[in-house]
């Protein structure tokens, strides 16, 4: 089982609670948990241990731990040791005692490919897109429990000191037990050193290829591509030469988190992610949920990322993937499926890319070392494994919290499962198999910008050919929800009749919008009742927005076979309102009304709408709607404020060059007075919509169009 032998403490003595005594039989080593002392005996622990085991137990304490617990070694293999600790197991005394069992790097075979995973692929993270968003930010720390790392020059002035945590200095491999360095030594194991349990290895450089997909430098040419770009990582050692122990892997979250851990100090710079590609068989053991449970109390720490172990099974029978409070990341191929190796079940929370057996799915590039024992010169290794998705799911918080650095883990997990992307058709994997879907970097930092309210840009208001005035007659108005836009171009037919078409068009980057362009037709602006059944949406083309800032950018179309591309502005005539997507404030209170907004109740007359463009004490009015014979109209109206909520103006129906004509020319656009609209709000999303066109009169309550909850507000 777990019983790997402590091979020689040699007398190097960690603090002075520890026997100095060499040990050469073979021991097994087990946490304990002591109650409170409610007697007030005023006993160590260590003697309250001992008292509890009772003499000729073989209970040897060696060290106290974080969270109040305490190792002992006990003489034997695991099940003469666990039978030895049986008593212990049942005095009062005794909250818990669990084997102290050794953990491995959750690190598979050797792949070659490149590092598709960062891409917006199907089975891909996203992060290329996330990049518009945020690089990240060099106040978070994100933790690497691990075997250390090498100062490689693909992560240069990425990393803290950290601290080296493991206890035994055969595990440590550097001379000692724990230290304030945590570079690699190697965790190779020589053939005199092998034992069942622990067969001869080359050195893993695990934790370096681990931080490497967190925090290698992005985007200057030489080795690899980080997910985040600035945030620091923190390396803490606690697995070495045949993995490492429990109770060493138990105080590094402590000391990451910031909480105490005796003898050790205190950490200066806690993590906000703790990330730990590691794991072994067996439940999860009770020490772990502790310190899962104080690292959050602690108030620094968000999220435990933990692989899921690469056994094909379970991972309710994988630890610590299995404790309450981890996030555990199964390993997904680029194509959406299972990864082979990857332990999956209820217990996983999402999956991300692991690399693949297939090599056509790719797999990923780490940062390594080229040293088989000792560290010799930087490499990169082709690897795989959960061990490398785990690091994937850590990066995408790092980069969440620096631009809402304010979630709590709970909205973190609940991000990360709700922007998941969903497993394509014909996947193997399902929500009760690999978790919630891959994880998407790109959705997961946008949603966490929209708690802020502030950071995502928003393009939403009414643009025109730039420079301004040169192509006036023509305009596009979007109306920006979060990762949407719903745009409705203002145009001339070839006929020259006022002519519109329409673009939901989701985002590919937060600068990138795509979508398909349709013409409607549909009952004339004054059937009644207008009934949406009898709209009908045509496809004609695509369309393309893409902004180099929140006032400038380009329309890319194309239309029945006819390709244009034109660079377009905001259309200025007052003050711009600066609008976000996802305020604190309820759209009822706004008082700026700038929004695409439809008949009330919501969809009671899908087909039609108008968008306001608001600017200080004027609202620019373009009503989509429909002609007499059903073919699309626009009328436009400039509304003047005239009392507390009331705007009023002429509408105007206008006639001008084909949309595709070239030169656009303002001169041959036509506008004919054709009748008076009148907007009256009785809050920031209720209002009457009043028009007498030709004649004909009618009122209408209408309602901001909200298709991304809980919508834009301008102010
Ligand atoms: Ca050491
Ligand atoms: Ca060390
Ligand atoms: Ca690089």
């Amino acid at each position: 089982m777990f019983g790997h032998g402590l091979k020689a403490i040699g007398g190097i003595a960690v603090v002075a609670l520890l026997f100095a005594a060499p040990v050469t039989a073979e021991e097994t080593r087990f946490i304990i948990k002591l109650q409170p002392d409610g007697a007030k005996s005023a006993l160590t622990r260590k003697a309250r241990i001992e008292k509890a085991a009772g003499s000729g137990s073989g209970v040897r304490h060696l060290r106290t731990m974080a969270m109040e617990a305490d190792v002992v070694a006990v003489a034997g293999d695991a099940s003469a040791a666990e039978r030895a600790v049986a008593n212990l197991a049942g005095n009062p005394d005794v909250a818990f005692v669990q084997v102290d069992r050794r953990r491995r790097p959750a690190i598979n075979d050797q792949y070659a490919g490149a590092e598709q995973y960062l891409s917006n692929a199907p089975g891909g993270i996203a992060a290329t897109s996330a990049w518009n968003v945020t690089h990240g930010s060099s106040s978070i720390v994100v933790a690497v429990l691990d075997t250390g790392v090498r100062p490689h020059a693909g992560m240069a002035g990425r990393l803290l000191p950290g601290f080296d945590m493991i206890d035994d200095p055969m595990t440590a491999n550097d001379g000692g037990g724990r230290d304030g360095d945590a570079s690699d030594p190697g965790d190779f194991v020589l053939e005199s050193e092998a034992t069942t349990d622990c067969p001869e290895s080359f050195s893993s450089w695990h934790g370096t290829s681990v931080a490497g997909i967190i925090g290698a430098n992005t985007d200057d040419a030489i080795w690899t591509a980080g997910i985040d770009w600035a945030a620091r990582i923190l390396p803490v050692r606690v697995l070495g030469k045949c993995g490492g122990y429990d109770s060493d892997i138990v105080d590094g979250i402590a000391w990451a988190a910031g909480l105490d851990v005796p003898g050790t100090p205190v950490n200066p710079t806690p993590a906000h992610v703790i990330n730990m590609s590691l794991g072994g068989a067996h439940g999860c053991p009770p020490i772990y949920p502790l310190v899962f449970d104080a690292a959050f109390a602690r108030g620094v720490t968000r999220a435990i990322v933990v692989a899921a172990g690469n056994a094909s099974t379970d991972v309710a029978n994988d630890s610590p993937a299995s404790c309450r409070g981890a996030i555990a990341v199964a390993a997904s191929t680029l194509a959406g499926n299972l990864a082979a190796y990857s332990n999956f079940g209820a217990g996983i929370t999402l999956s991300a890319p692991g690399g693949s057996f297939a090599f056509q799915f790719g797999s990923i590039i780490a940062l390594s070392n080229t040293g088989r024992t000792t560290p010799q010169d930087d490499a990169i290794a082709h690897i795989g494994g959960t061990s490398l998705a785990a690091p994937m799911v850590s990066a995408t918080v790092s980069l969440m919290l620096a631009v809402a650095p304010a979630l709590t883990a709970a909205q973190v997990r609940s991000i990360l499962t709700s922007t998941a992307k969903p497993f394509p058709a014909g996947s193997d994997c399902s929500t009760t198999r690999c978790g919630a879907g891959v994880v998407n970097t790109d959705g997961a930092v946008r949603a966490a910008a929209a708690t802020t309210g502030a950071a995502i840009p928003n393009y939403e208001g009414l643009w025109w050919r730039s420079p301004a005035g040169s192509e006036s007659g023509w305009g596009i108005n979007l109306a920006h929800q979060n990762d949407v836009i719903f745009a409705t171009w203002f145009t001339y037919d070839a006929t020259g009749k006022a002519w519109w078409l329409s673009m939901t068009a989701n985002a590919t980057t937060s600068n990138i919008y795509s979508g398909t362009l349709y013409q409607t037709h549909g009952p004339a602006f004054s059937a009644v009742p207008f009934s949406p059944a009898a709209v009908t949406a045509t496809p004609v083309g695509t369309g393309t927005l893409t902004f180099s800032d929140t006032g400038n950018g380009s329309f890319s179309y194309t239309v029945n076979g006819i390709q244009q591309t034109k660079p377009i502005t905001r259309q200025v005539f007052g003050p711009l309102p600066s609008c976000a997507f996802g305020s604190a404030m309820p759209l009822a209170q706004a008082t700026n009304y700038q929004d695409l907004w439809w008949a009330a109740p919501a969809g009671a007359e899908s087909g039609w709408g108008v968008n306001f463009t608001q600017q200080g004490d004027t609202i620019f009015a373009t009503w989509f709607t429909y002609d007499t014979d059903g073919s699309p109209l626009w009328l436009s109206a400039t509304a003047n404020k005239s009392s507390a909520g009331v705007f009023t103006g002429t509408l105007y129906r206008t006639t001008g060059p084909a949309f595709n004509a070239l030169p656009f020319s303002p001169s041959q656009v036509v506008a004919t007075p054709v009748g008076t609209l009148t907007l009256s709000f009785a809050s920031g999303d209720t209002a009457t919509f009043a028009y007498v066109v030709n004649g004909v009169s009618q009122s209408k309550t209408i309602t901001r169009q909200v298709f991304r909850t809980p919508g834009t507000l301008c102010q």
